[in-house]
């Protein structure tokens, strides 16, 4: 297992390994990250945030905010936002990448999810709260933020069921509360999740683009052209949510950038999936994933250090 501390990007890690991992980690470099808890999950889990910030003294820094696995069967969403903790932490080039911003990662949003899917269902992509008058169990947490909230799907059963209100589920009032905390530091949001290879920008919830649609479409483009020089074969696609998917009610990157007022908000579809046919890269290609979104990630924090 993961004896030293270390993680490979060979297999998917359960969910107590990546936690300790990190905990690791910040007993080995305390002047880079620190984790903070940012509540429980339903069943009583600790969500963790990863901190990364080199100058302690400088509350006022802007801030990365990045979450993964806020769907359970997407494992190589959380296995990429590990990678870019470890990146930060343990390659001292990457400091400069932490120079003017402070980068902060939940890397597992869901994790009930998360080991549900491990463990029992291989597909399972909401939470695992039980709502009494109902057969089913889970809530689509990416559908569950109070932002053109809809119960349009009704139904408790639905893989997208958006909940019984908006803001019903401890994972997301948690998060709404940690990212009111930071309030208006945060100057990008990513949203990791897989699968399709895509950058994807508001809106979700309906087919009309942000004001700043063209900043939005240009910076993921030059995101995708990185990816790109990095490895021939991967073609990441830009667009907006609700032309490239579907439409998609009360998401967090609608939410994140209309209430909160972030302008850059993503979300990234990791894998192309149609060549395999899989939610899950095989554990040979979660390495050349996760260096993508790495290297993705490097040129949206250029961008905002220089806005
Ligand atoms: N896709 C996303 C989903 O929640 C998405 C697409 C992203 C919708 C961001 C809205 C906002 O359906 C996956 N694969 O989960
Ligand atoms: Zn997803």
């Amino acid at each position: 297992n993961n004896k030293g501390g270390s993680l490979d990007f060979n297999r998917y890690e359960k969910y107590d390994t990546l936690v300790e991992y990190l905990y690791d980690l910040a007993v080995k470099y305390p002047n880079i990250i620190s984790i903070d808890n940012l509540g429980q999950s339903t069943e009583g889990k600790e969500i963790v945030v990863a901190k990364l910030s080199i100058s302690k003294e400088d509350i006022n820094k802007p801030i990365i905010l990045i979450d993964a696995g806020i769907h359970a069967r997407e494992w190589i969403a959380p296995a990429a936002a590990l990678f870019i903790i470890k990146q930060l932490t343990e390659v001292s080039i990457n400091m400069r990448l932490m120079k003017y911003i402070d980068w902060y990662i939940i890397p597992v949003l869901n994790p009930d999810g998360y080991e549900y899917s491990r463990e029992n269902d291989r597909l399972w992509r909401k939470n695992r709260k039980r709502y009494l008058n109902s057969t089913c169990v889970g809530v689509d947490l990416n559908r569950n933020f109070d932002f053109q909230w809809s119960n349009a799907l009704n139904d408790p059963c639905s893989e997208s069921y958006p909940g019984p209100k908006p803001f019903s589920e401890a994972e997301t009032i948690n998060f709404r509360e940690y990212v009111r905390s930071l309030g208006t530091r945060i100057k990008l949001y990513v949203s990791l999740h897989s699968y399709g290879n895509m950058i994807l920008y508001p809106w979700g919830y309906t087919e009309s683009s942000p004001q700043n649609v063209d900043s939005l479409q240009r910076l993921g483009e030059e995101v995708s052209k990185k990816i790109r020089d990095l490895n021939q074969g991967s073609s990441y696609k830009v667009g907006r949510i609700s032309e490239m998917l579907y439409k998609a009610s009360g998401c967090s990157v609608d939410w994140m950038k209309e209430t909160m007022g972030v302008n850059y908000t993503y979300a990234i579809e990791i894998f192309d999936g149609e060549s395999n046919g899989e939610f899950e890269p095989g554990p040979q290609h979660i390495l050349k994933c996760v260096q993508e979104v790495f290297v993705g990630l490097k040129v949206l924090n250029y961008h905002i250090e220089r806005h």
